[in-house]
């Protein structure tokens, strides 16, 4: 599935919830009463509803809860088996257990992978995505290194087969004497290992917002980002606060840069810590930002989510 079809069906997936958050009248119609959809003048009103709804069903689960805040969703857990210790590189090992209490071994590959790690400090401090390989009954492991105690988010970022996309989330905790770091000021410019990335774009909430990052290295624009899990970049925002785990869809660009592209949905206002993965010289490396979004809150009903 191309990324704008991703995208549309998370839009569906939006205008799902919404419509049950202020009566199930709205969705159940579709569902309820598929064979009068035929009448295409009678049922105008919900016209859009009904052709839409099943793909939408099928990509995305119903909850409106923000991803990354549960430990089990849909009859799925993750299940770290192991202490981390701060300052000590760790085979860290863990299970996703399916509604039947087992392992999950079968996983749809997604970005090229079949499970996408990612671990940060619950200050927002430290980033790290990583790629666990699968054993035999199933477990995960990775090489994990805690820098310094603290409170930490590990997020599973998968689909098993048959099931839609989920991203589950535990706290790791690494003892020791924590120093907490405050929420980085909102910028729109970040530096790392001598490259520039600049953020062009607002953040609504409720909307697929478009976000534009630009790569630059001593002051020249790069064009020859390379890809990295099928694409030039990739982006994983968290919102300040509780660290929910934002959908961010990549365009899909034949251009190895300067510019990458993406949407996100925030389910609120608020600040959020943006991470842009990118690839160039044949290494990875992480910008981060802290961005707020403004606005009133969620989009009502019909103002957004068919525009896309
Ligand atoms: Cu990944």
């Amino acid at each position: 599935m191309n990324a704008a079809a991703k995208l549309g069906a998370y839009v569906l997936g939006l205008t799902v919830v919404f419509g049950g958050a202020l009566g199930v009248g709205q969705v159940a119609g579709p569902t309820a009463a598929p064979a009068q959809v035929e009448d295409h003048a009678a049922m105008a009103p919900q016209e859009d509803h009904a052709a839409m709804a099943p793909q939408g069903e099928h990509e995305q689960t119903k909850s409106d809860t923000p991803r990354g805040l549960q430990v089990s969703e849909n009859g799925y857990t993750l299940n770290p088996l192991t202490t981390v210790k701060a300052g000590e590189p760790t085979d860290f090992r863990f299970t996703v257990t399916g509604p039947d209490g087992r392992p999950v071994t079968d996983y749809q590959v997604e970005h090229d992978k079949k499970l996408h790690f990612i671990v940060v400090s619950r200050d927002l401090a430290s980033f790290q995505h990583l790629h666990p390989v699968q054993d035999g009954d199933g477990a995960w492991s990775v090489r994990l290194t805690l820098a310094d105690p603290g409170v930490y988010r590990a997020f599973a970022d998968f689909a098993p087969v048959g099931g839609g996309n989920l991203t589950l989330g535990a706290d790791l905790l690494a003892a020791g004497d924590y120093k907490p770091q405050p929420l980085a000021p909102v910028t729109r410019k970040a530096e790392v290992d001598g490259y520039t990335v600049s953020l062009a774009g607002d953040l609504v909430p409720g909307q697929a917002s478009k976000l534009t990052l630009s790569v630059s290295k001593d002051g020249k624009p790069v064009t020859d980002l390379q890809p990295y899990l099928g694409a030039y970049g990739h982006l994983v925002a968290l919102r300040a606060g509780d660290l929910a785990y934002l959908h961010v869809h990549p365009e899909e660009s034949v251009k190895a840069g300067p510019e990458i592209t993406f949407y996100a949905e925030m389910p609120s206002g608020g600040d959020y810590r943006l991470f842009l993965d990118f690839q160039h010289d044949g290494k990875v490396r992480t910008a981060d930002f802290t961005a707020r979004a403004s606005g009133a809150g969620p989009a009502q009903p019909g103002t957004s989510g068919h525009g896309h």
